[in-house]
């Protein structure tokens, strides 16, 4: 008997694998085969090149369930101390976002809860987030900075995303956003504390190897254009890839200078003009949506979804899993709200927490289904791509393989 050529074959698959000009990609009655972590065939079934039985060491045949790429969120906040679910009540008992932060609350609030932990503390308190987020279906995840402000929170919130990496056996990428709050400490000395993230925070982060991108909050209550701007040269002199939360509350042309850094992706987009659209189309740069935020903070005023089509900017979505404006911990639950109030389709939906969001955080070796891509994939109870955004929640995953093993989901 010759010897199988691959360590695993799925069969009678529904393969949702976002490549080629099929809706989704879509293969049915399909077969995937696994070979040292990596995809080694795909195709129909019919077109195997010998019988199932020979070709690999272990069978799966799984009656037409859906195959996806394993899912990947690409923007959250997840590792922080304490929560803000008390400030939620006070607000739907009539509190307003003002008054709040007012008496200390908000992003605040956050800030001291993050600092108060040792390393152990936060990982503890930021671990069950990931791990609903893999329950979900997630196994690259993008975990931000920017609850410290000061060089050794940043540093803690930074290691521990790394890792909640190693613990779960996922990919985090980390972004440092040092520009997200004014420290406290800086309340009168805004170009002191932004010269401080550039010149002493940002420089000994990238060299602890903690940095894989630099974001920043562009915005009225954020950073300025400029402010921004500076953070980014100092990303570009390190070598490192930009991002940006961009005209999410209100338009500071911000979508246009991560465009003219060739930045990976702008994000939340709400108030975005046709220009910036434009600008992000010539630079290849990502439109990361955000519909948990859009939805938690009751906004009315949508992303320009119509302009990002008809200029071929790709789009993505994902959580923004955060205390104050997105707690949400899944990203199917992302995909079918970006359905119901941003009317994106379900394709556009899926390739936004697959292919696109894999292009968002600058990994070409994800998100799709074909040969010689990481065998990251996640297997369903459900039989068609649209279940995944058609649903309102539930549990759907049925079986998990990262990295060509599969993962025992507890
Ligand atoms: N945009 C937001 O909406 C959040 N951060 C950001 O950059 C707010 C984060 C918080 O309130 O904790
Ligand atoms: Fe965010």
């Amino acid at each position: 008997m010759s010897t199988p050529r691959w360590d695993h074959l799925l069969l009678d698959a529904t393969l949702a694998t976002f490549a080629g000009d099929r809706p989704f990609g879509l293969i049915e009655a399909g077969a995937l085969a696994l070979k040292d972590g990596r995809i080694a065939w795909v195709g129909p079934a019919c077109d195997l090149p010998a019988a199932p039985d020979t070709l690999a060491t272990s069978i799966d045949r799984l009656d037409g369930a859906l195959v996806t790429p394993g899912l990947i969120d690409c923007h959250t906040h997840l590792v922080f101390g304490g929560d803000r679910a008390h400030e939620f009540d006070l607000r739907l008992n009539g509190a307003s976002y003002e008054d709040i932060a007012k008496a200390g609350g908000g992003i605040a609030s956050t800030v001291r809860a993050t600092r108060a932990g040792d390393e152990d503390a936060l990982l503890r308190q930021s671990l069950p987030r990931a791990h609903a987020l893999l329950h979900d279906g997630v196994t690259t995840l993008e975990i931000k900075s920017g609850y410290g402000l000061d060089l050794a929170t940043e540093r803690r919130m930074l290691r521990v995303a790394r890792r909640i990496g190693e613990t779960l056996g996922i990919t985090v990428r980390t972004s440092f956003l040092g520009l997200h709050a004014l420290a406290p400490e800086y309340r009168d000395r805004r170009t002191d504390y932004v010269a401080q993230v550039c010149e002493a925070m940002l420089p000994a982060l990238a060299a602890e190897g903690l940095v894989d991108a630099v974001d920043a909050f562009c915005e009225g209550i954020g950073f300025s254009r400029e402010e921004t701007a500076r953070v980014f040269e100092r990303a570009k002199a390190l070598g490192l890839p930009v991002k940006l939360h961009a005209e999410q509350l209100s338009d500071l042309d911000g979508a246009a200078l991560v465009a003219q850094y060739r930045g990976l992706s702008a994000d939340h987009l709400e108030h975005l003009s046709e220009s910036g659209v434009r600008a992000m189309a010539a630079a290849g740069t990502v439109a990361v949506l955000l519909p948990g935020a859009f939805y938690a903070l009751r906004e009315t005023r949508l992303p320009p979804i119509d302009a990002l089509r008809a200029h071929g900017v790709p789009i993505a979505i994902a959580t923004d899993c955060n205390p104050g404006t997105s707690p949400l911990l899944s990203l199917r639950l992302a995909a079918n709200v970006a359905c119901m109030l941003f009317r994106l389709t379900p394709e556009e939906a899926l390739r936004g927490i697959t292919a696109n969001a894999a292009r968002a955080l600058g990994l070409g070796d994800r998100g799709t289904l074909v040969v010689g891509q990481r065998a990251d994939l996640a297997v369903w109870h459900a039989l068609q791509p649209a279940e995944l955004c058609y649903w309102i929640g539930g549990n759907l995953l049925r079986a998990l393989w990262i990295g060509g093993a599969p993962v025992t989901i507890p």
